[in-house]
């Protein structure tokens, strides 16, 4: 017996030595060790020995046993790095080989756009408020002090789903819900998407965007009003930018106003931008008509309001010298790609 185990380790040990790969290293584990395997074979037989020779033949197999595992482990080893060697040998990387260029996306300018009016308003306190572009009769022109035969209702002009719901046609009906819903003061304002029934042309589409603001407090006059929108068309186009008011009519306000800035393009000197006037009109606004601050429940001996609202589009092609409203929703890549 102990002549056999000699014997198999230095069977394997030669048969290690001549392994080349980790596959025939492992075939010399299994017919040593594995479950059949010839040492397995001597250890198992062991039982029929009397205690004192099975004692010194277990002593002697268990030895030979963790030689051959040594052997095994520093074998793989070897064989391994080998292998690794090998296939560090075979691969090569071309570091001068170009990289793949991977296309970066840009923002839509009209995405731009109400993020540089945002931040604007935000600088100023306001919150921004959204709503739903599928909004009811009521909070759309109802509750805007808009009479019962006001034109805008007409269904030629506006998107209906049914006689109570439609597509709002400006973002008004997301300050009607803050009027509900909260109590002064108010300083809030809202970005997003608009439709009304406009054939497309250079500068009109069906869909488009509007940025509308609201305040209501104690005391807010004309002043407010004039303060906070003359130091948003500063902070937009320009600090040297003179506003001026215009009288106009919304039945949500009263009184109402347009504000125009002098033309940024030519200073005020007259160009193609300002179509020679020098002067840009930017937005509607005006103070609250007490019928919609009646409406969120609000006190109207006690509390005045101001709005705006203002087309985004617009704007976004006043500010990048865009002609044509119909470009901002073709997606042409070599249109968009220009704004960053
Ligand atoms: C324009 C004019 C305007 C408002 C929008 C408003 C909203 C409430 C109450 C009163 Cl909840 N007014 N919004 C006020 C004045 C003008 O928009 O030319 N937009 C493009």
């Amino acid at each position: 017996m102990q002549e056999r185990l000699k014997q198999i380790l230095e069977e394997s040990k030669k048969r290690l030595q001549e392994a080349a790969s980790v596959q025939e290293a492992e075939e010399v584990r299994i017919k040593v060790l594995g479950k059949k395997g010839q040492l397995t074979e001597i250890l198992r037989s062991m039982g029929q020995l009397d205690p004192e020779q099975r004692k010194e033949l277990g002593l002697a197999a268990n030895q030979v046993r963790a030689d051959i595992e040594k052997m095994l482990d520093a074998t793989f080893e070897q064989l391994k790095s080998k292998a690794r060697e090998a296939k560090f040998k075979e691969e090569k990387i071309d570091v001068t080989e170009p990289g793949k260029i991977y296309k970066l996306g840009t923002k839509h300018p009209v995405t731009i756009t109400i993020e540089e009016i945002s931040r604007v308003f935000k600088s100023m306190g306001f919150t921004l408020t959204e709503g739903p572009e599928v909004e009811t009769v009521f909070n759309n022109f109802d509750a805007l002090n808009a009479g019962p035969n006001h034109p805008a209702r007409d269904w030629t002009d506006t998107f209906y789903v049914n006689e109570d719901v439609l597509l709002r046609t400006q973002t008004s009906p997301v300050q009607v819900r803050t009027l509900l819903n909260q109590k002064p003061p108010i300083r809030v304002f809202a970005p997003g998407r608009c439709f009304r029934c406009d054939t497309p042309d250079a500068t009109h589409s069906p869909m488009f965007h509007q940025v509308e603001g609201l305040v209501v407090d104690e005391g807010i006059t004309m002043a407010d009003l004039k303060g906070v929108l003359d130091s948003f068309a500063k902070q937009m186009f320009g600090s040297d930018v003179k506003t001026k008011f215009r009288p106009h009519h919304f039945p949500f306000t009263e009184p109402s106003a347009e504000m125009d800035v002098s033309c940024f393009k030519c200073g005020g000197k007259g160009c193609r931008v300002c179509k020679g006037s020098g002067w840009i009109e930017i937005l509607g606004c005006g103070m609250v008509h007490p019928n919609v601050l009646k409406v969120g429940g609000i006190d109207t001996e006690k509390y005045t309001g101001f709005a705006f609202g203002m087309g985004v589009e617009r704007i976004a092609m006043l500010k990048y010298g865009i002609d044509d409203i119909r470009l901002l929703y073709e997606n042409d890549m070599r249109f968009i790609e220009q704004f960053r």
